[in-house]
């Protein structure tokens, strides 16, 4: 059962940012207000030479009502006593695009299939989420193998997010040289 306490959230246990680095393919999404990545969102992690996690994002998103790109986006991570648990700061590589920061919670991953990630923008005073986004992540390009299914299935509904996400589909909008900002 789950009481929808932010403060409750499990997360992955002994998380290991090392092998939790390289490349991970969004495959669903559960948006915040004033969504930003709309789809085609790849993001890649590394371990700086400090021992601190850095990531690099790409994903489509229109900005000024119909300007339709792909953002590529740059991201700090600051560990907490918690391992999983990071407060992220993020920034465009353009200036136009968003940029702020945001917790970053690795609720559960194998390392090797699949990740959800987690981040309250706004807890509420009854300490419930006002203002949520999560995105479902996987090794693989073409998503979520079968047998991880129902683990994410398990996650998003002690996250209290069952039924709020979409599919991101991957059309290579940031691989073929559409308009790129860099
Ligand atoms: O899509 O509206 C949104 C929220 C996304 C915030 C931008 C995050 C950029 C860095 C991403 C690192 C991996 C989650």
């Amino acid at each position: 059962a789950q009481d929808c306490q932010v403060a409750n959230i499990k997360v992955m246990e002994n998380f290991d940012k090392l092998r939790y680095a390289g490349t991970w393919y969004a495959v669903g999404k559960k948006d915040p207000e004033g969504l930003f990545l709309l789809d085609n969102i790849v993001a890649t992690y590394k371990i700086d030479t400090d021992n601190q996690m850095i990531a690099t994002a790409e994903g489509r998103v229109i900005i000024l009502n119909n300007w339709e790109l792909c953002a590529n986006m740059l991201a700090t991570f600051e560990d907490t006593p918690e391992p999983a648990k990071f407060k992220m700061k993020y920034w465009g590589a353009a200036a136009y695009l968003q940029s702020g920061n945001d917790e970053h919670w690795v609720i559960d991953t194998d390392y090797d299939n699949y990740a959800i990630h987690y981040s309250c923008r706004l807890v509420d005073t009854d300490g419930t989420c006002l203002d949520s986004y999560s995105i479902i992540f996987s090794r693989h390009p073409s998503g979520l193998r079968p047998e991880d299914q129902p683990i994410v299935t398990q996650k998003k509904a002690e996250l209290c997010l069952l039924g709020k996400y979409r599919r991101v589909s991957h059309t290579g909008f940031c691989q073929n040289g559409e308009i790129v900002n860099t």
